[in-house]
């Protein structure tokens, strides 16, 4: 069984949504708890009223939106998440296909009059992105326990405004508990951000898990002096440490070798100007592997480095955790069904690890979990030029449909919406 989904309406979604936030050459900027995630909230959660779906909001602004199923429960339902909050050079469909691909497969059900087993519903969480508040993955690792509220509510954004405070700012506080949402299965539709799929010229991920991430900001703090009169030894210069670890951050991606990846995406110096020697400088480095181990051997090396650049320089340095997750497996279970439901809806598919972090990640602890990648154009995300072309996302939208169905299923088509029957009985 199978329902058929309405490719042309969740592009005119997917579009509709990223006109909020929409940067001057393509694309969007719609960073968690700003007025344009207010406004998109307020669009997709209308869109989840209007299908009459049971919406509710948790203390952190996470907010979900479930369909009953034929008996009228709305408990443990089976989860289609993602975010809608964006980088500040977003694309349109990085968290955003998740959620809108999940609202599409409810509207599908309710056209084909499919009654499920088991709740269905759909879901976007609070700051997943950690562009503005980190770390990311905010509002689904409060959801699941995996951080702490009242830390995260505390939460200090790049731009000095608290997420507590940002949250009442844009009224997306809710008054659901932490918890509130228990999933009996957790689904994420989402592009794959990198160039595996179009390089294989596959249809479909089915990915297998998630890998650790380790984001820290260094502090560096030096004396500030003349540009022209101080002679170099003399000198405790705050930017230069700050470029040696941006240095050595590349050199031990490129000495550990695939998949270890190191970037360093903020860099600032004070007081900022031509002629005068930094005396504070801060980065940050985002450093990334799928083995825990690995990852921790490269932070060892990270710190101890920045150490010694800081004491040959006569500066200080201090080191702020800004996130830390383990790498995560999904389920067997699931991500078996979908490479089964892959094959049979005639779609090439690979398992493969995710690169980036995702809110299934905090789900996988706790429920069965697993996420479907379609393909990226020229393998980039995080980026105004983001793409994947309608009948690549088509084909996402019916593995989830067919792997939701799996899962929530036996279903029971409601009688006024009764086909004909064939000989065997209901037609596929
Ligand atoms: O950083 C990440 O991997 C995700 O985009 N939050
Ligand atoms: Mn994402
Ligand atoms: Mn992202």
């Amino acid at each position: 069984m199978s329902v058929a989904i309405k490719i042309d309406r969740l592009m005119a979604r997917i579009f509709e949504l990223g006109k909020i936030g929409a940067l001057p050459n393509g694309g969007c900027k719609r960073l968690a708890l700003s007025e344009e995630d207010k406004a998109g909230r307020a669009l997709v959660t209308g869109w989840f009223h209007t299908l009459g779906l049971e919406v509710h909001t948790d203390v952190i602004g996470n907010t979900w939106a479930i369909r009953p199923d034929r008996h009228g429960s709305t408990e443990h339902p089976i989860v289609m998440g993602s975010h809608i909050d964006t980088v500040g050079t977003g694309g349109l469909y990085d968290g955003n296909l998740g959620v809108l691909g999940g609202l599409e497969v409810i509207e599908s059900l309710i056209d084909a009059g499919v009654q499920t087993e088991r709740p269905v519903a759909v879901a976007f969480f609070t700051n997943e992105e950690g562009a503005r508040f980190q770390p990311d993955m905010m509002g689904s690792g409060v959801a699941q326990g995996e951080l702490d509220l009242a830390e995260m509510l505390a939460t200090v954004g790049i731009d000095g405004m608290s997420v507590s405070e940002a949250l009442d700012a844009i009224g997306a506080r809710g008054d659901e508990p932490v918890g509130a949402l228990k999933p009996s299965a957790y689904l994420e539709l989402h592009v794959e951000q990198g160039p595996v799929l179009e390089a294989e010229g596959l249809d479909i991920g089915v990915v297998t898990g998630v890998q650790g991430i380790s984001w820290s900001e260094f502090a560096i703090s030096g004396q500030s002096c003349h540009a022209g009169t101080t002679p170099m030894p003399m000198r405790h210069d705050a930017g230069v440490v700050a470029a040696g670890i941006a240095i050595e951050a590349r050199a031990i991606a490129q000495d550990f070798g695939a998949p270890q990846v190191a970037t360093v995406g903020r860099m600032h110096f004070a007081p900022d100007l031509v002629n005068v020697v930094p005396e504070e400088a801060r980065l940050t480095v985002d450093l990334r592997n799928t083995s825990e181990g690995v990852l921790q051997k490269a932070e060892a090396r990270l710190f101890a480095k920045a150490e010694a650049l800081a004491a040959a320089e006569g500066c200080t340095i201090s080191r702020q955790s800004l996130a830390r997750f383990e790498p995560v497996a999904f389920d067997r279970d699931l991500i078996e069904s979908i490479g089964q439901g892959a094959a049979e809806l005639g779609f090439a598919s690979r398992r493969m690890p995710s690169g980036a972090g995702h809110d299934a990640q905090m789900f996988a602890p706790h429920c069965p979990s697993a996420m479907i990648f379609v393909p990226s154009r020229d393998g980039i995300s995080h980026n105004i030029n983001e793409y994947t072309a309608p009948d690549q996302i088509a084909k996402g939208v019916a593995l989830l449909a067919k792997v939701v169905l799996a899962q929530a299923g036996p279903e029971q088509i409601l009688p006024d919406r009764q086909q004909p029957a064939t000989a065997q009985g209901i037609p596929s």
